[in-house]
C-alpha cells in the first residue's frame, strides 16, 4: 500500500510539473486529492487493515495529500505571479500620441475658489490669519457655544444633516468663533472659509452646500464702525468698484447689535431679477458685534475683551461679481461653465 501511495505522489508530482495553466492544476488537484480523488479513495479503504497498518498507512496518505496540495499552491501562485507581471508589462499610455501643445489650457479654477483667493488676499494685507476648521461639527460648537440652545427657535433658521453620533455638518462657519476663540491668545483677528452645509430646497439663489467666509477681531473696545470699515474695504476691493450697500438691523443669537449687510443686486443693477427675489437687493454680509455669553464660551472673559464678526456667503459674492444667475451652475460640473473662469485670472 505504501509503494501504491509513492507512486500516485510521483504521478501527480510529473502532472504538477507539467502542467501549463491554472485549468490543467486543478484537474490534478482533482484527480488527487478532491473528494472523488485516488488518494482520497485510498484513505477509504483504511478500515480493511489490520490497526496497525491503518495508523501507518492513514499517515502516509494524508502525507501524500498534503505535499501534492502543497505542490499544486506553489505552482498557482507561481502562474498568478505570472499574470500580474503580464498586465504590469503592458505600458498604460501608448507613448507614439502626440503630446499636448505648449500653452494649451488643461483646466481652470473654480469661480467660488477664485473669489475665495481675492478675499484672502485682502485679510491677509491687514493682519488677519487665514483659518481653516471642520466640516463635521458638533453640537455644541454648531449651535449651544453659540447662544443658540436645544430649543431655541433660532436653531429652525438652519436646519442640518445630522449624523447617528449626534454630530452635524455645519450650517455655517461661526462654530469657528469659538474655536479660534479657544486657539489664540487675544488681541487676534482671522478669517476662516469653508463649505457649509443646510438641508433646504434650491433655487436661484438658494443651495444645500455652499461656501461662507467667517471674519473675526477680538480686542478690547471694538466698535460698529471698525466693522463697517473693514466690510467696506472688503467689498470694494473685491468689486474693484464703489459698491452700494444698506444695513438693516439682523437677528442672530452670537451677536448683539446684529445686522444684516445687502449690496445692491450687480446681475440687475437693482432693478429686480431671480437672484435678488426681484428686491434688487441680495443679502451678503450678517455681521455684528459678538454677543457677551459667546465671549465667554469661547473662554475669555466679556469684561475684558470684545469683538466683531461676519459670516460672508462666498458662493453668493462669486454670483454678484460674475453675474452668475443661477447658483445651481456652481456645482454642476459643467465644463462649459466651469472653463469661463480662468486659472488666476480673476483678482
Ligand atoms: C449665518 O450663517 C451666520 N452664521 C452669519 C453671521 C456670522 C452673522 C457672524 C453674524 C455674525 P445666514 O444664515 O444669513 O447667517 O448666512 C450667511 C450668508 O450665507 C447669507 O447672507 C448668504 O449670502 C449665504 N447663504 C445663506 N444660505 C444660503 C444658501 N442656501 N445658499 C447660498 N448661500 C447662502
Amino acid at each position: 500500500m505504501i509503494e501504491e501511495i509513492k507512486k500516485l505522489v510521483e504521478e501527480a508530482m510529473e502532472l504538477i510539473e507539467k502542467a501549463q495553466s491554472l485549468d490543467e492544476l486543478a484537474a490534478v488537484d482533482l484527480e488527487y486529492s478532491g473528494k472523488k480523488g485516488k488518494l482520497t479513495a485510498l484513505l477509504k479503504t483504511l478500515g480493511l487493515l489490520a490497526p496497525d497498518e491503518r495508523k501507518i498507512v492513514g499517515q502516509a496518505c494524508n502525507n501524500a495529500k498534503n505535499t501534492v496540495s502543497e505542490s499544486i499552491d506553489k505552482k498557482r501562485s507561481y502562474f498568478n505571479d505570472q499574470a500580474i507581471a503580464r498586465e504590469l508589462d503592458v505600458p498604460s499610455f501608448d507613448p507614439t500620441l502626440p503630446s499636448i501643445p505648449p500653452g494649451t489650457t488643461t483646466g481652470s479654477y473654480h469661480p467660488v475658489s477664485v473669489v475665495q483667493a481675492s478675499v484672502e488676499r485682502v485679510f491677509e494685507q491687514m493682519g488677519f490669519k487665514i483659518l481653516d476648521y471642520y466640516e463635521a461639527e458638533s453640537d455644541w460648537f454648531n449651535f449651544e457655544g453659540l447662544n443658540i440652545p436645544k430649543d431655541h427657535p433660532a436653531r429652525d433658521m438652519q436646519d442640518t444633516f445630522w449624523m447617528k453620533s449626534g454630530n452635524l455638518l455645519r450650517t455655517h462657519t461661526s462654530p469657528g468663533q469659538l474655536r479660534s476663540m479657544k486657539e489664540f491668545e487675544p488681541p487676534f483677528r482671522a478669517i476662516f472659509p469653508g463649505r457649509v452645509f443646510r438641508y433646504e430646497r434650491t433655487d436661484a439663489s438658494h443651495e444645500h452646500t455652499f461656501h461662507q467666509v467667517e471674519g473675526i477681531m477680538i480686542d478690547k473696545n471694538l466698535s460698529v464702525s471698525n466693522l463697517i470699515a473693514i466690510m467696506k474695504i472688503l467689498l470694494e476691493a473685491i468689486f474693484e468698484r464703489e459698491v452700494t450697500i444698506r444695513l438693516r438691523p439682523g437677528y442672530f443669537p452670537f451677536v448683539e447689535p446684529g445686522f444684516e449687510l445687502d449690496i445692491q443686486c450687480m446681475t440687475c443693477g437693482g432693478g429686480g431679477c431671480p437672484v435678488c427675489k426681484h428686491s434688487g437687493w441680495v443679502e451678503l454680509l450678517p455681521c455684528g458685534l459678538i454677543h457677551p455669553n459667546v465671549i465667554r464660551a469661547g473662554g475669555l472673559d466679556p469684561t475684558q475683551w470684545n469683538g466683531w464678526a461676519f459670516g460672508l456667503g462666498l458662493t453668493r459674492l462669486a454670483m454678484m461679481k460674475y453675474k452668475i444667475n443661477h447658483i445651481t451652475h456652481f456645482m454642476s460640473g459643467d465644463l462649459r461653465f466651469l472653463s469661463q473662469f480662468k486659472a488666476g485670472g480673476a483678482k
